[in-house]
């Protein structure tokens, strides 16, 4: 059997059934009546994932013409507003929920093929005969997650954050399919840096361990022949890499399995899995220079951090890299590896110091690039990688200096409380915790979104707000916190 045959066994023999339920609309349809041109739009009380089924009937003369029926689904009410045929956006318009149905004959029980993560649906009558009315005598969605809520914990931090902590695991729990999705809306897919936070938040909540495991098996069994994991996989129709590799992505599969094996102590998985992680860190030698993290095209492969317009990675790799060497060592020492323990650390030395050729002394600040860009990513990872000069006042710093490059997604906020918590910041980090998620709660959120910008609420990072996912995994991060924080301060 060949390594990927093993892992892709252990990922089969680690996945479960879905749990389903049907969900109906609030609003009571009655055998609602709707001519050509009408249009109702239903509210499921809730963000669910699922297959919606419709059964009509007609009232009138026998249909002398097909219905033609438009529907479109939404997270959020507000998106219902936008208008999918001026979108211009960046991702393919493809991920717009909609769906034309045409209904030959009356009566009719239709079952839409595909699966939409929504709570609103608006169905419009685009196309009918005059000499009857279609009658909708019900509409449900068959929804489903493979979170099972008989097993939530409960949350025991203080009442105020429990909404924070509620949409949370709502988030959560709606990404949690036969993967951990990042979005079940868009992409639909198994991302490493969202992984990492969506085990974090469900070990604190559902503690679906099999799930984590399975999605460790799946990032191993799609690694390249050279055993570079990809930032992200495909499962269907086979499981297979997508071609973008990420710096920072598949180093992050070091913590995410450090971490899995805290939650879990499946030793087995550490030593089938541990030494595929190590090798990310010979890989992704090439991306450095004397130490440094090469800048732009240079480093070799993509550097997410977070969708800021215009963000330098070069600091933020350095960051990412020497947090990642912290788990390797941890990874080295538990497998019994005394000699790779050693090397890593030399590697982190080295690479701490020439970090430095990045500290700006005027500034005070950790500087990126060619044009030595100030961003709040520098900083943040800077201060998780441990540098030399990270502390709480280097985060006071950037948060004074008027030009640095902000923080677009979850992903980074989560990233940011980490630094917060890292330096002992932990009023602070609930503050920012309240502040900002406490917004998109504000705003109506049932689930937490990709991207949101406090100070620039409208900002997208694909162009159009029509193609954002509102039910992200990577802004889960609510119900880790709170309940790592409190539980611990309990302890
Ligand atoms: C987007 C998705 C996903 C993320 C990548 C980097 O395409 O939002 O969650 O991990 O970016």
């Amino acid at each position: 059997m060949s390594k990927r045959d093993v892992y892709l066994q252990r990922a089969r023999e680690a996945s479960q059934p879905l749990f389903s339920e049907t969900v109906y609309p609030r609003e009571d349809l009655c055998g609602l009546r709707l001519n050509e041109g009408d249009s109702i739009t239903l509210d499921f009380g809730n963000h669910y994932v699922g297959y919606v089924q419709l059964q009509l009937d007609y009232e009138g003369d026998h249909p002398d013409a097909p219905v033609w029926l438009g529907l479109r689904f939404e997270e959020r009410r507000q998106e219902l507003q936008a208008n999918p045929e001026a979108y211009r956006g960046g991702l393919s318009r493809s991920w717009i929920q909609q769906a034309q149905v045409y209904v030959d004959v009356l009566p009719a029980v239709i079952r839409l093929p595909r699966r939409y993560a929504f709570r609103y649906l608006k169905l419009e009558v685009m196309g009918m005969s005059r000499r009857f009315r279609l009658k909708i005598n019900a509409v449900s969605c068959t929804a489903q997650t493979s979170a099972d809520e008989r097993v939530l914990k409960p949350y025991r931090g203080p009442e105020q954050y429990a909404h924070l902590d509620r949409i949370a695991c709502r988030t959560l729990r709606e990404c949690m399919q036969e993967v951990f999705e990042d979005g079940p809306k868009r992409d639909r897919r198994l991302w490493m840096g969202d992984l990492r936070m969506q085990a974090l938040a469900n070990y604190e909540t559902y503690g679906n361990l099999e799930l984590v495991k399975k999605c460790l098996y799946l990032f191993a069994a799609a690694a390249r022949p050279d055993g570079a994991i990809p930032g992200c996989l495909y499962t269907e129709p086979r499981v297979e890499a997508d071609n973008a590799m990420m710096f920072d992505y598949s180093l992050l599969f070091l913590p995410t399995l450090l971490d899995y094996y805290r939650a879990s102590s499946d030793r087995q998985t550490l030593e089938e899995l541990g030494p595929l992680g190590l090798k990310q860190i010979q890989l992704l030698q090439t991306s450095f220079r004397e130490d440094l993290a090469r800048e732009g095209e240079a480093l070799g492969c993509w550097c997410f951090l977070d969708w800021s317009e215009g963000l330098d990675k070069q600091a933020g790799a350095q960051g990412v890299y020497l947090y990642c060497l912290k788990a390797a060592v941890e990874v080295a020492r538990l497998l019994g590896r005394e000699d790779w323990v050693s090397a890593l650390e030399e590697d982190r030395r080295r690479k701490r110091t020439a970090a430095e050729r990045l500290w700006d002394p005027g500034l005070q600040l950790y500087v990126s690039g060619p044009e030595r860009q100030v961003s709040w990513a520098s900083q943040i990872w800077m201060v998780l990688g441990g540098a030399a000069h990270a502390d709480g006042a280097l985060l006071d710093r950037v948060a004074r200096y008027p030009k640095a490059c902000g923080m677009l997604t979850p992903y980074m906020r989560h990233i940011y409380l980490d630094a917060l918590l890292a330096v002992g910041r932990r009023e602070q980090a609930l503050e920012e915790l309240a502040a900002y998620w406490g917004a998109m709660a504000d705003a109506g959120a049932d689930t937490f979104w990709e991207a949101y910008d406090p100070e620039n609420p409208d900002a997208c990072p694909y162009g159009d707000p029509i193609i954002t996912s509102y039910c992200h995994a990577w802004s889960c991060a609510p119900a880790y916190f709170l309940r790592s924080i409190f539980r611990e301060e309990k302890a």
